[in-house]
């Protein structure tokens, strides 16, 4: 029987969505627990002393998701996570086995964190415009491979679980113009990204939306969620 695993998550989290779609894809049983990011209880800090989702207990005794054992491991940061689920899964294909491979995932994983990521969270806050979050998607569009369905290689990655997150809810919040940008901002967003020059990147995103573990773990309801957390607007 494998070791116990409880994913800590927000559902608007975009590092925890990473998470979860990686141990939905390696069909790992898993129980999650969602913590509330605005009022976190005592005992998650002992957990994870910064008090961010996603955090991962692996180990240990079976225990209630409130109470966890002091014999479990602690993991922290997404990207980490990923990595410890491809290296607990490796036969899920999360990481592929040919070490070229393996390094371009770890690179895909790279550059979205530093050209995805933040670009569109300073965008959806209102501190920057959405410039930059076009650029970091027309590089991230440069490394996938014409006619390739995923991101790397011929099977679903860590490098797919990581983007896609960020992707998907960038897409929700421009289509239906939530953030704290100015009005119709969000709307020029996704006008733009249906121009000829995206197409490669938008096909991409929506052959991943449409998977079974998208469908699974991402609720268009969270549109509600958005717009009462991004609410002030930049007018
Ligand atoms: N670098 C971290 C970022 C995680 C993160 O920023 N999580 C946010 C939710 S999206 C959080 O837990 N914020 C709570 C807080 O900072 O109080 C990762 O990749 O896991």
């Amino acid at each position: 029987m494998s070791e116990q695993l409880t994913l800590y998550l927000h559902k608007a989290s975009p590092f925890s969505h990473k998470v979860e779609l990686a141990l939905i894809e390696a069909n790992a049983p898993y129980k999650a627990y969602q913590i509330n990011l605005f009022d976190k209880p005592e005992w998650f800090l002992k957990l994870n002393p910064v008090g961010e989702v996603p955090t991962v207990t692996y180990g240990g005794p079976s225990v209630e998701p409130e109470n966890p054992s002091p014999l479990s491991a602690k993991i922290a940061e997404s990207n980490v996570i990923l990595e410890f689920l491809a290296d607990l899964y490796p036969d899920s294909g999360l990481l592929p086995k040919d070490p070229v491979l393996r390094a371009k995932v770890r690179f895909f994983i790279n550059a979205t964190t530093k050209h995805i990521g933040d670009s569109s969270y300073a965008f959806v806050k209102g501190s920057e415009p959405y410039a930059n979050v076009l650029k970091g998607i027309g590089f991230i569009q440069g490394l996938l491979e014409e006619g390739s369905e995923f991101a790397v290689g011929d099977h679903y990655t860590i490098a797919d679980a990581c983007i896609i997150p960020h992707l998907a809810r960038l897409k929700i919040l421009a289509e239906n113009d939530i953030g704290k940008f100015p009005v119709g901002m969000g709307h020029k967003l996704s006008e733009e990204l249906k121009a000829p020059k995206f197409a490669k990147i938008m096909k991409y995103v929506q052959r991943m939306l449409e998977r079974p573990s998208l469908k699974q773990s991402f609720d268009e309801g969270l549109i509600t969620y958005f717009k009462m957390v991004f609410t002030e607007r930049v007018q």
